[in-house]
């Protein structure tokens, strides 16, 4: 199934730009100033600002802009699988892929029916993915910028292949923060997580919200669709409703393994969480001609909004 028709608006303030290396990048950009960046390298979101242009997304200043690979930063996308198993590289492919803006008209950024703007990507597999990974797909994302800055990625698997396939998936999501230390997550209480710090095992959260004060890695099960991400000191809160994507990762490296990481800065743990909506305990099985949707949408809110029932 294709997205809804669009109409193309060439009075809207978008761009395509090049990078370094000469790769797409489109930029979106709403009347109130709030913009988003998307690179064709890995279909990667490597900016979101508000409207007074500060930058949401935490982009480490050691990240490796020349590489093909993913830059440690924004928001990319694990596909078709989560973590490092099997001749699949770290969190699949898809991150380090060269993908295309989606032809399938509009050819630029566009408008939906809700006035927000949005640009199509896609991700088809190469010779050499399917060496690896066997499975014939179209993978299709939509970035959608609304005319209150909301962001809203949206991503599309179709099974083009004569037998079914399984695949997990996670929108990794590096948000700016003040300082990890005065940050809380809150949505995940006594939800059932992996540790990826003890082989995985199964836990129950016990405490209050999550907060902050050693290297956190867990998988968060079956979690409900919004999660609040709280920064006391900047006194605002990222709101993450999704869609098709029941688990949550919660992830700060913190100092050793920053120090440890050629991409990271010694002290930059403090200034980022990842929180992504995800889809890995049980993997997403389609029939051929199948389609999965998994839809990711953050907002920015000062804090005091929070209690009003955004999320809860
Ligand atoms: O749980 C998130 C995670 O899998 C961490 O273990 C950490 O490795 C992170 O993703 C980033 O992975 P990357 O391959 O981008 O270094």
């Amino acid at each position: 199934m294709k997205h809804p028709a669009a109409v193309w608006d060439p009075r809207i303030a978008t761009a395509k730009v090049k990078d370094s290396n000469g790769v797409d990048q489109i930029v979106l950009r709403n009347p109130q100033g709030a913009s988003a960046k998307v690179s064709l390298q890995g279909g990667h979101v490597i900016s979101w600002r508000n409207n007074r242009g500060e930058e949401l997304l935490f982009t480490s200043s050691k990240a490796n802009v020349k590489s093909p690979r993913a830059i440690r930063g924004g928001i990319c996308i694990f596909f078709p699988q989560f973590g490092n198993c099997g001749p699949l590289e770290q969190h699949g492919f898809a991150r380090n892929k060269l993908w295309t803006v989606d032809e399938d008209p509009p050819s630029l950024p566009a408008k939906d029916s809700n006035g927000k703007l949005f640009v199509d990507l896609l991700l088809r597999p190469s010779e050499e993915d399917l060496k690896f990974w066997p499975h014939s797909f179209e993978l299709r994302l939509r970035v959608c910028l609304g005319t209150d800055g909301n962001l809203t990625l949206i991503s599309r698997v179709r099974n083009m292949n004569g037998k079914p396939f399984s695949f997990s998936f996670a929108y990794h999501s590096y948000l700016s923060v003040s300082d990890i230390s005065e940050v809380r997550v809150e949505g995940l209480e006594t939800m059932d997580y992996l540790d990826n710090l003890c082989q995985r095992e199964r836990f129950t959260e016990q405490g209050d919200a999550i907060t902050f004060e050693s290297e956190f890695d867990r998988v968060y099960l079956s979690s409900p669709n919004c999660v609040a991400v709280l920064d006391h000191q900047r006194k605002r809160t990222f709101v993450i409703r999704k869609d098709g994507l029941p688990d949550v990762v919660v992830w700060n490296p913190w100092e050793k393994k920053s120090k440890a990481m050629a991409d990271m800065g010694d002290e930059e743990y403090k200034q980022m969480v990842c929180v992504d909506g995800a889809v890995i305990e049980r993997p997403v099985t389609l029939k051929p001609g199948e389609e999965w949707t998994g839809r990711l949408e953050i907002l920015l809110v000062p804090s005091s909004f929070c209690s009003g029932g955004l999320c809860f």
